[in-house]
């Protein structure tokens, strides 16, 4: 396979005057004619007329009417062209129903859809198939199918056809169409220069229920943007489609946005909180693209961060302005740890902005994501929330209608503070988690932080150099009283000292606040420092994260050396759960564990080898201490926690079934599950559904509730989705491979489907112990399903590898395992880029 670098971008060398593309659809012959205005650029004087094309039938090609016969290798295809403007035609045939792959253009239930992000337009028709090449689209759509769409906006329709007209130049990755028996869920918005907007969700007949909440979603982000960032929507219609069979959550096509229907399709009756919270989340995503993606593009795809870290970022701030900042800020540092910091701790550890791919589908990762959020949220503290607001201004008002690289992106932060980002770069160009070691001293009325930094080194990254740290650092005295207010320190040697002077006794430092840089803080605590800190912190994230470090800190003691669980660990959660003062779904977060796979990660990087068994049992210990020691107290929270009101999705309902479900979770290893079952009973909503269903197949009691369940929601797939997860994710870590054996036998386990795929199979790498099992059958189980999704669905298969990329943590048995399927799964016949690349990577 090939690797492409960044340094060797160089441009197409020809400009797209207009685009017109013709599709006569049918499910295994779909015609797709286009017709190109090309205008070489005479100042490039190496360009080189290479239109990328893959898996077509090339019916007939012509420049300027006359028939050409390219030369064709399985990339794309080659041909003489004049020095002046021509016009290229071309027909090719293609088979929408054969394609499982998922990108392209291809059916699901019926239903033509495409996916063309980040390299899928190539296989509709020969283009030049990279993001800085933008033009105008007007699409003409022939099939006898009641909806027919594309982007921008409507020109014309008959019966069996349909015109579409974009006025903004885009990428080829924008492009989509719909087409297909499909119900539109309609609203309007008015812009504010008062242009009226019509508004669709189109969904399958019977999914009609589901569409108010994520239309409303769609209202909000759109205002949203118009307040905080100043843009306005641009076209006279913003669609978005939900379709079952998607390889990721959503997809930002210019006027034309498609969602897996996971991430837009909600009701109380059959989504959780979490569901709303995150469909409102991926709407207002894909809307923010608009602008940021869309309007101002990428180069090249080794600029992904360029539009997705500020995208990330974007819906963030949506999410916390719409519910409550502490809340969101840390379930994203949760995530974070969860996802981004194993991947960049490990084989496949890549720099925000990678310098090389072989495949680009694998690099859509949570470095790039979430990290590349990370360092927007850095630079926004570095220059203040002024100068912030005006370099996004300006770089609107600069770059609109371009494809534009990192240095375009930071060239604004330059030029409106003065400063020099070169070091700050480096955040993009290395690899790596930083280490922040913090030391402390005290003397004569000064305290004073040391800090030292360090990146370990990778394949990617193998000498990292410091990098500009934003430390965001508040002093508290004794009583939890501000002593002095959160003030950022900027951190850009290896070592720094910062002093803080004039206090007549020692202060307490709450150091990172608000997690201000996606680092590992080393600091030395003691245990009732900590529980000072969760006690008095004044910053939610740092009094979270005290909670966390010592509930960290107990379960490796209990993992590693059948320690007791820790007292102040027990006080300071008994004293969290009474303290009805605090928001719910904080006092939610506080008594969350931290996931098995992150206590893992804790000790391999203090030097132990983790044994998922120990993981498992110090959880469950800790989790049934805190139940006995909280008893009595629990009752009265739960009840507490009730809400009367008919159901809503908000953050203040939400917070209150979080907190209860928590607690249910604690009182059911006390009584067994009769508080669950009654709930289960009762509950008119799915998130109180799952909470005491999960809470019953934990005390061993849900079979018969598991079963009524699929009888009930038998005809809904995303519900079933969630039966299928439940099971996997409850189930005893000696009995997961068991049961993902039996769930794949069931008749609805349609392994084709990625959301089921990832119902079972995604949830089984999710069960830490289960996954982890001592004989391998677990990575056997995997890898099985790996190789035989592989050659249907490529993409879903290389993303899921991932489960594999901490092999190096555990014992040498287990590595030994794991190696000998990865070795099994790079050995398979035909094995997709896709898949090797990753494996290849993993294996280091
Ligand atoms: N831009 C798409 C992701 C495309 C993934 C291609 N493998 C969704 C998003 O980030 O909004
Ligand atoms: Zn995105």
């Amino acid at each position: 396979p090939t690797t492409v670098y960044l340094k060797d971008y160089t441009p197409f060398g020809f400009t797209l005057e207009s685009v017109h593309l013709t599709f006569d659809l049918a499910p295994e012959t779909t015609r797709v004619k286009s017709r190109v205005l090309f205008r070489p650029d005479l100042s490039a004087p190496g360009r080189k007329f290479f239109l990328h094309g893959e898996q077509l039938k090339l019916l007939s090609a012509a420049i300027d009417g006359k028939p050409v016969t390219p030369v064709i290798t399985p990339e794309g295809l080659t041909c003489q062209v004049p020095d002046k403007p021509f016009e290229w035609t071309c027909e090719v045939e293609i088979a929408p129903a054969k394609n499982t792959a998922l990108e392209g253009l291809y059916m699901s239930n019926g239903m033509y859809c495409t996916q063309c992000e980040a390299e899928g337009f190539r296989k509709i028709t020969y283009y030049p198939d990279r993001p800085d090449v933008m033009s105008t689209f007007t699409v003409r759509i022939n099939g006898d199918l009641p909806v027919l769409l594309s982007n921008g906006n409507a020109e014309g329709k008959g019966d069996d056809w349909a015109e579409w007209h974009d006025p903004w130049p885009k990428p080829s990755y924008l492009f989509a169409l719909v087409a297909g028996d499909l119900v539109a869920h309609p609203g309007s918005f008015t812009t504010c220069s008062g242009r009226e907007v019509e508004l669709n969700l189109w969904v399958r007949p019977g999914d009609e229920g589901k569409c108010a909440f994520g239309m409303e979603a769609l209202k909000k982000s759109m205002k949203w943007d118009e307040e905080v960032y100043g843009r306005e929507y641009d076209l006279d219609i913003f669609n978005i489609v939900a379709v079952d069979d998607f390889n990721m959550g959503a997809m930002e096509n210019k006027g034309l946005n498609i969602f897996n229907s996971s991430a837009v399709l909600a009701s109380p009756e059959t989504s959780t909180d979490m569901n709303f919270e995150r469909i409102e989340a991926i709407i207002a995503h894909e809307y923010f693209h608009n602008w940021t993606g869309n309007r101002i593009t990428c180069r090249d795809w080794f600029q992904l961060c360029l539009k997705e870290g500020l995208t990330v970022f974007r819906d963030s701030q949506f999410t916390s302005d719409m519910r409550s900042a502490a809340v969101k800020r840390i379930g994203d540092v949760i995530d974070l740890r969860a996802r981004q910091f194993p991947e960049d701790n490990g084989p496949l550890a890549h720099p925000v902005r990678p310098e090389s791919f072989q495949e680009i589908n694998n690099f859509y990762t949570a470095t790039v994501y979430e990290k590349g959020a990370e360092v927007i949220g850095m630079l926004k503290r570095l220059v203040g929330d002024e100068a912030y607001a005006e370099a996004l201004d300006l770089y609107f008002a600069r770059h609109d209608g371009q494809a534009c690289t990192i240095e375009d992106w930071l060239k604004v932060f330059e030029d409106v503070t003065g400063r020099d980002l070169g070091q700050f770069k480096r955040w993009y160009q290395q690899a790596g988690t930083p280490r922040l070691k913090v030391e402390e001293s005290w003397e004569d009325g000064t305290l004073r932080l040391t800090f030292t930094q360090s990146t370990p080194p990778s394949a990617a990254t193998p000498a990292p150099l410091p990098q500009v740290i934003p430390v965001a650092v508040g002093l508290i005295g004794p009583n939890g009283d501000e002593l002095r207010e959160t003030e950022v320190l900027e951190m850009t040697k290896a070592t720094q000292t910062f002093e803080f002077s004039g206090f007549p006794t020692r202060p307490h430092a709450s150091i990172l606040r608000g997690f201000s840089a996606p680092v590992i803080l080393e600091r030395d605590l003691s245990t009732e420092e900590r529980a000072f800190f969760l006690a008095h912190d004044t910053d939610p994230f740092c009094r979270w994260e005290a909670g966390r470090a010592l509930a960290l800190d107990t379960l490796n003691a209990m993992a590693l050396r059948g320690a007791a669980p820790d007292a102040h660990y027990l006080d300071g959660m008994i004293a969290v759960l009474r303290d009805d003062a605090l928001d719910p779904a904080y006092r939610a977060l506080m008594l969350g564990l931290p996931g098995q796979s992150e206590l893992a990660a804790a000790q391999a990087e203090a030097g132990h080898t983790p044994d998922p068994d120990a993981i498992w049992t110090a959880s469950e210990t800790l989790r049934q201490t805190l139940a006995t020691r909280a008893g009595d107290l629990l009752p009265k929270i739960y009840a507490a926690a009730q809400v009367d009101d008919p159901y809503q999705p908000d953050a203040e309902q939400s917070g209150k079934r979080a907190l209860a479900g928590a607690v249910l979770s604690l009182m059911s290893r006390l009584d067994g599950g009769t508080t669950a079952s009654v709930q289960y009973a009762r509950a008119d909503n799915m998130t109180l559904k799952l909470s005491a269903l999960a809470c019953l197949l934990r005390a061993g009691k849900g079979a018969n509730d598991v079963a009524a369940f699929y009888e009930e929601w038998r005809d809904d797939r995303l519900v079933i989705d969630k039966w299928f997860m439940l099971q996997v994710a409850e189930a005893p870590p000696a009995k997961a491979v068991e049961t993902v054996k039996t769930l794949v036998q069931h008749p609805d386990f349609n392994w084709k489907n990625p959301n089921r795929f990832r119902a079972v199979l995604g949830a089984f790498t999710g069960h830490h112990a289960g996954f982890h099992r001592k004989d391998g059958a677990g990575y056997e189980l995997l890898a099985d399903w790996l190789i035989k999704l592989d050659p249907v669905n490529p993409q879903t298969t290389a993303r899921m590898c991932s489960a594999f990329q901490t092999w190096r943590r555990y014992d040498t048995d287990r590595q030994a395992l794991i190696r000998a399927q990865l070795d099994r799964i790079a050995a398979t016949p035909g094995l997709s880029r896709d898949t090797t690349e990753m494996i290849t990577r993993i294996q280091g």
